[in-house]
């Protein structure tokens, strides 16, 4: 008792995953001695998980980076942050300026969205380099869904999430939401609002080929077969017209292109498609009769977005919310509104010029840019094939492509070959061993932290800011280090005044409003600096803010400094047709490309299924002491039992004479990939159906030059190595990470 009282407590924001737990950290001195979940935070209620409770091991690990290094004579050595930096001017330039802006480029790793001083300054950055090769995660995630929204809706971060504090029916396809807590989908404590959900006599459907911990906690599980989907769900599409059960609600004037939707999935029936997927037509009809009751709505993520069909499928997902009148209802699938950065409600309301992809193309493979990126299934080869424009100069920002890319062996060998290779990493990590210069970052509890990129996805409104509760005084936030990043490459030199750099940044963001007001606002945000001050003006100038006084009930940054909790603003709210930016003003169901997507899914219907006898496919699958390719290196998310295992189902194991922790050996079925093998220690589990074999992503921490020495006795396998930079879904480039063919045999 006496020695709790001894503790100082603090607030954060765990930055590891989308659900933004609110963290209580308990300090003994400088000595992080236990987190928990923040009791009365408004947007997770005391929930945390257990990375959320590893932070502590984060923040204290010896082996995170906290000096910059430099690659001389062959090995990274420590270096002061201005030697490091002028090592990056010192060859980045003479590259840009002999090779020309696309001889550079930039790759966004997932960390980044979720670092506060990362992800407003990261546009910069790109638009620094002036080069049209922009990679990030976002194509090895969620890209499809993002161009899906983009056409129904106008713009490519209005996707609309589940309302599941007020829902009926919930169907959760492709995605693991009781590990994961939610993916564009910002729903801390999913478990617990689930039994909530089914407390109040709603009901879960899961719609996958493996019987996931979601499905442990649902109503129903449908175990289609992988990267059947588009056919599932374009049979539930027709079953509501067929059956009368298309009715748009409120949004009736609001909706174009449902003739041609319904064209387009006639060929669909239940019948048509049962065999393909596995299921049998009356359990597709009964789908599809549920979620045409008010109240119910569909969450799909990486199950759905990397397979063939991404886009098509998260397409047909918001068609059926549209079609079913569940899409802007409470207890359907909403948009939010959050207290700042929100791109639906910024500009005319109902109405904008929609989205254009292909602007400009990749000079290898012609893919086209969607978003202003270009798929990192075509990073490897940007950089391998010689000619005018080859990528040479890399950025990587809290990537780890060594292991999250398609075919990793091929991707290592190409990072290899650049010229520059400059990492901002937290470890050193499979991807920063082969840098030139490693920048570090500082422990995530001596970063502020707001929300930005996941707070429109969130179940609920809130509104939190988490300052720093450590100080770091050997390495600079993380907002410093990307201006610094923009100062060399825009010119202004490593040495660059930072705040300078900044100011010109914020003002420049101020392009639409009159200049007269300019000064008086940069004045107002007061002694703030960098991204602090981005988020002050953007929470004051939102649909929450204080309007520089204009709305003195309103919220700025002060506000959420005195409210460590967060403010709750209440439950997601009707949005449309105001949150529309579509040139027509309309929910457009029917845009060409996707409906062309529906032919080709129809012409490939009359092919034989891919899959033989001898091979199986195999699915990743996440877990929840595992963040992705990090966070290995922690003690306690490693203890105990192998965690990364390959999942086969008990009559396979058999007919392969394959024992329970035994070593399978994998080899790529198809693709460029063919014959790459790997081996992994083997689950026997019925949790997968027989045929199918499931491996997590983000292992195989036995690269030389790594300083991980968690990680490196926990290697685990590489899923990557299998997977194949040449089979990309179609609209988008989006890398086909899962459901490929493979065979597994005894090592
Ligand atoms: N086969 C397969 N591959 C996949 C997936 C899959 O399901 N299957 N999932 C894909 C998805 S959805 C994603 S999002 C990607 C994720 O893959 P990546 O984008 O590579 O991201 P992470 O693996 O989360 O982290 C990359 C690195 O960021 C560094 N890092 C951590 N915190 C910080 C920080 O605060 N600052 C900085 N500067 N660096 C930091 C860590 O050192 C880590 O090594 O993987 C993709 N790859
Ligand atoms: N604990 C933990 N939480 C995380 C992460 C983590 O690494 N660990 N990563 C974070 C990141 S970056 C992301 S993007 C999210 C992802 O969040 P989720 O999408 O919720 O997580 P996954 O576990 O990848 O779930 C994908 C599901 O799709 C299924 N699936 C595979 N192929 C198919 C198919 O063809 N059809 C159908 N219907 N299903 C299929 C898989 O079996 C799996 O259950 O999680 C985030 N949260
Ligand atoms: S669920 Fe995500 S945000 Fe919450 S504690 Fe776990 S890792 Fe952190
Ligand atoms: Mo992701």
């Amino acid at each position: 008792m006496s020695a709790e009282r001894e503790l100082r407590l603090a607030r954060h924001t765990c930055p590891l995953c989308e659900a933004a737990c609110g963290l209580e950290i308990a300090f003994d001195g400088d000595r992080v001695v236990r987190i928990r979940g923040a009791r009365d935070d408004v947007h997770s209620h005391g929930f945390i998980c257990p990375k959320g409770a590893a932070l502590k091991e984060l923040h204290h690990d010896p082996d995170r980076l906290r000096r910059p290094l430099v690659k001389r004579d062959g090995e990274l050595v420590e270096v002061s942050f201005d030697e490091a930096f002028d090592e990056i001017e010192r060859r980045l330039i003479p590259i840009r300026d002999h090779y020309g802006p696309a001889s550079t480029g930039l790759l966004i790793g997932n960390p980044t969205v979720h670092r506060t001083g990362m992800v407003l300054y990261v546009l910069d950055l790109a638009a620094a380099l002036g080069s049209p090769n922009v990679f990030s995660a976002a194509s090895l995630d969620q890209m499809p869904k993002q161009l899906a929204v983009g056409r129904l809706f106008g713009d490519v971060f209005s996707v609309p999430v589940p309302d599941i504090d007020r829902c009926d029916l919930l169907v959760v396809i492709g995605a693991n939401p009781h590990v994961s807590n939610g993916s564009m989908w910002s729903v801390p404590d999913y478990p617990g609002r689930a039994d909530a959900l089914r407390a109040r006599g709603g009901e879960i459907v899961v719609v996958d080929p493996r019987r996931t911990e979601t499905a442990d906690h649902a109503d129903h599980h449908l175990p289609i077969r992988p990267g059947t989907d588009v056919y599932l769900l374009a049979a539930v599409t027709h079953t509501l017209f067929a059956e009368g059960l298309v009715s748009l609600g409120r949004l009736e004037p609001y909706v174009s292109g449902l003739a041609e939707v319904e064209r387009a999935v006639t060929p669909f029936t239940p019948e048509e498609v049962a065999d393909r997927c596995g299921l049998p037509a009356d359990r597709i009809r009964w789908l599809a009769r549920r979620l045409a009751a008010p109240r119910a709505a569909i969450h799909g993520r990486i199950g759905t977005c990397l397979q063939p069909y991404g886009t098509a499928v998260s397409w047909l997902i918001d068609v059926i919310h549209a079609l079913t009148g569940n899409l802007d209802e409470p207890g359907g699938a909403m948009f939010g509104l959050p207290p700042a950065f929100a791109s639906n409600a910024q500009g005319e309301p109902g109405r904008g010029p929609g989205i254009e992809v292909g602007r400009y193309h990749s000079r290898v493979s012609h893919r086209p840019e969607v978003t202003g990126q270009f798929p990192v299934s075509c990073l490897a080869e940007e950089i391998e094939t010689p000619g005018e424009g080859r990528l040479r100069a890399l950025v990587s920002l809290a990537a780890n492509p060594a292991l999250s890319a398609p075919d990793s062996t091929r991707t290592r060998a190409a990072l290899e070959q650049l010229d520059l290779l400059v990492c901002f990493s937290a470890y050193l990590d499979e991807t920063a061993a082969l840098a030139d210069v490693v920048l570090p970052a500082r422990s995530p509890l001596a970063e502020s932290h707001y929300d930005v990129y996941f707070s429109p996805y969130a179940a609920h409104h809130t509104a939190r800011f988490s300052p720093a509760v450590v100080d770091d005084p050997e390495c600079p936030p993380d907002w410093q280090l990307m201006v610094r990043l923009i100062a060399i490459a825009a010119g202004d030199g490593a040495r660059a005044d930072v705040d300078e750099v900044a100011e010109r940044l914020l003002r420049a963001a101020l392009a639409g409003v009159p200049p007269e007001f300019h000064d008086g606002i940069v004045a107002a945000l007061g002694t703030r600096r960098g991204d602090e001050r981005v988020l002050d003006l953007a929470l004051r100038t939102g649909p929450y803010g204080d309007q520089f006084g204009m709305a003195p009930d309103g919220i700025s940054l002060d506000t959420l400094i005195a409210a460590p909790d967060g403010i709750d603003l209440g439950p997601l709210q009707p949005r449309l047709p105001d949150a529309l930016r579509t040139s027509s003003g309309t929910v457009e169901l029917a845009h060409a490309d996707l409906i062309g997507e529906l032919a080709r899914a129809r012409a490939e219907l009359g092919e034989p299924t891919p899959a033989s006898p001898h091979t199986f496919t195999l699915l990743g699958r996440r877990q929840l002491r595992s963040n992705n390719s990090w966070m290995h290196n922690v003690p306690s998310l490693v203890r105990g039992r192998a965690r990364c295992t390959l999942e086969v189902h008990p009559d396979d194991a058999a007919d392969l004479g394959l024992g329970d922790g035994e070593t399978a050996r994998l080899r790529a079925a198809t693709g460029a990939a063919t014959g790459t093998t790997v081996e992994a220690v083997v689950r026997i589990d019925d949790r997968v159906p027989p045929g199918v074999v499931s491996l997590p992503h983000g292992w195989g921490h036995d690269r030389p030059g790594t300083r991980q020495s968690v990680a490196s006795q926990h290697p685990g396998t590489n899923l990557n190595a299998l997977t194949d930079a040449d089979r990309f879904e179609h609209l988008t480039g989006t890398a086909v990470l899962t459901g490929f063919e493979v065979t597994v045999e005894p090592a």
